[in-house]
């Protein structure tokens, strides 16, 4: 198996899962590489898991801080959080075992924008970082890392970490080789310089991590594969709110406020982020580009149909068919695509610069048009913030999309006020539901909640959504954006109470 390691030097270390997890100690921060089910290390994590059940089991508390680059798979969070083995956990989660863990307040969750991790862990602001578990699918005979199907926060980790062990996955393909671009001119200030990036097809990085050997104190072998989850078939909210969202686009163009090629474009996580990229194959934009933190199935099918010139990115989130597709093509589509360190596929000034068209979902907005991206009824988490903030404030357009009702139609996502506002109103530019799309540009809170409920609203809260915005109009504090406090939240009471948003 040791094709894959050419550095003679950095043979000796080679070992297995157990014997490198033994070298992590109860207490300690441990970061591992991974976004969004892609690169994450594997095999380490689970020997982790083992040692920390057998730990509880004689008696001895064993907990680790865990810091990623997004969310992982069952084998790192799931397998750490269902033998209660993490205490503090960052940046952002997806796992449902680690997710009921948190809303039980038995991990404490970090929920932070992904572009301002390596930042704050220069900082030292979240502590010293003692293991970094990272995989790689290669080491080169000179020492430096072949980075495997995302990037996320490894060169900082692999940077401040005291120690590192590395995953070496064969199952990664070895054509990966060259499609990676890692800045190494990332500063603190007073010293931060411009990064020296203006279109999303530059290369301003080497292929390469670089990790200083003395560190490194185990390297495990695998051949295990990502976690690859299929994505659902669009339906017809799916294809309802891509339909408006390109006519949108297009409506764009034709007034001459986007080019042809529209902006590159942001896509964020989830079915409906994927089908509205699905459509744009059929839509009359000329070849885009995208910008965006992870390439996900509709980003392949717009690439191979020629719909998409390029696509830059931290990681893939791929369907398992999907990640079959690139690896048997990898050699074809790595010209094509480029995977960055998250703190520049996220970067604030870059998607400002680029002029980013962000797309990305949300739990709830209020007629104003806050979006909550993160917590179910105002407390309950469902993943994070992820990238979305980063995207969303710097973005050329930013939209959000949604279907009208969660649960059943038990839920509107159109509310008289947020539970929790991730996203603030000035942020939040284009709402789209599969009832249609607001352009909330240019309009004032008041002209924004009329378009919400008219244009975005599902007919069932209609209604009760206008007659709530009429009644603010009559006895609210002040008439900027009228608020009722004490019916603003009422929606939500009732769900809690009765299970349904709807009145009996
Ligand atoms: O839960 O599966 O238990 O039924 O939320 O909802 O409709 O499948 O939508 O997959 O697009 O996710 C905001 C969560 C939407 C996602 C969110 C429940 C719903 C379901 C998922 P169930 P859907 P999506 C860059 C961008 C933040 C990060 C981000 C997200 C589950 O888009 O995490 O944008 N965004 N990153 O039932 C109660 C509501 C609800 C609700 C949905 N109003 N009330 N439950 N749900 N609306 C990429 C990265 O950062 C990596």
């Amino acid at each position: 198996m040791t094709g894959r390691i050419a550095c003679a030097a950095l043979r000796s270390r080679i070992t297995d899962a157990d014997t490198a997890a033994a070298l992590i100690r109860p207490g300690e921060t441990v970061a591992t590489s991974g976004f969004t089910g892609s690169g994450y290390a594997k095999m380490v994590p689970q020997a982790l898991a083992r040692r920390i059940a057998d730990s509880h089991g004689a008696g001895h508390p064993f907990r680790v801080n865990l810091w990623t680059g997004a969310s992982t798979g069952p084998e790192l969070d799931g397998a750490l959080a269902a033998v209660d083995g993490i205490a503090q956990r960052l940046p952002y989660s997806g796992d449902p075992v680690a997710r009921e863990k948190i809303n039980r307040g038995e991990i404490d969750y970090l929920d932070m924008h992904l572009s301002q991790v390596a930042p704050m862990a220069w900082e030292g602001v979240l502590g010293p970082l003692d293991t970094a578990i990272v995989e790689v699918s290669g080491i080169r005979a000179d020492g430096s890392l072949i980075p495997s199907s995302s990037v996320g926060n490894n060169k900082t980790w692999l940077d401040r970490a005291s120690r590192v062990i590395l995953e070496v996955n064969r199952w990664q393909d070895a054509a990966l080789e060259g499609m990676h671009d890692i800045y190494y001119g990332t500063r603190l200030p007073p010293e931060r310089v411009p990064i020296p990036l203006v279109r999303p097809d530059d290369r301003i990085g080497t292929p390469y991590l670089a990790c200083d050997p003395d560190k490194i104190v185990a390297i495990v072998e695998t051949e295990a594969p990502d976690r690859n989850l299929p994505f659902a078939a669009p339906d017809d909210t799916a294809h309802a709110i891509a339909g408006h969202v390109i006519e949108f686009l297009a409506h764009e163009v034709s007034r001459g406020r986007l080019p042809p090629a529209l902006l590159p474009i942001q896509s964020g996580v989830g079915n409906i982020a994927n089908a509205v990229l699905s459509s744009l194959v059929d839509a009359p934009f000329d070849p885009m580009t995208a910008y965006t933190e992870v390439i996900q199935d509709g980003m392949l099918d717009l690439l191979d149909a020629g719909r998409l010139r390029m696509a830059s990115a931290t990681a893939f989130s791929l369907s398992p068919q999907a990640a079959a597709r690139l690896n048997a093509n990898m050699t074809a589509y790595r010209d094509r695509m480029i995977l960055r360190p998250q703190e520049i596929s996220n970067h604030p000034e870059l998607v400002r610069r680029l002029g980013c068209i962000a797309m990305n979902g949300l739990i709830e907005a209020d007629i104003y048009g806050n979006v909550n991206s993160t917590l179910v009824m105002g407390s309950r988490i469902q993943n994070g913030i992820g990238g979305s903030g980063d995207f969303a404030r710097n973005a050329y357009v930013s939209i959000f999309m949604t279907p009208s009702t969660a649960k059943g139609g038990k839920i509107s996502a159109i509310v008289p006020q947020a539970s929790h506002v991730d996203h603030i109103m000035q942020d939040v530019q284009v709402i789209v539901t599969e009832q249609g799309l607001a352009d909330l540009r240019g309009l004032s809170p008041r002209q924004r909640a009329k378009a919400v409920i008219e244009r975005c609203a599902h007919p069932d809260y209609r209604p009760m959504l206008a007659d709530y915005a009429m009644r603010a109009e009559g006895g609210s504090y002040g008439l900027h954006a009228p608020s009722l406090p004490a019916k603003a939240l009422s929606w939500h009471r009732r769900y809690m109470e009765t299970g349904t948003m709807l009145p009996s």
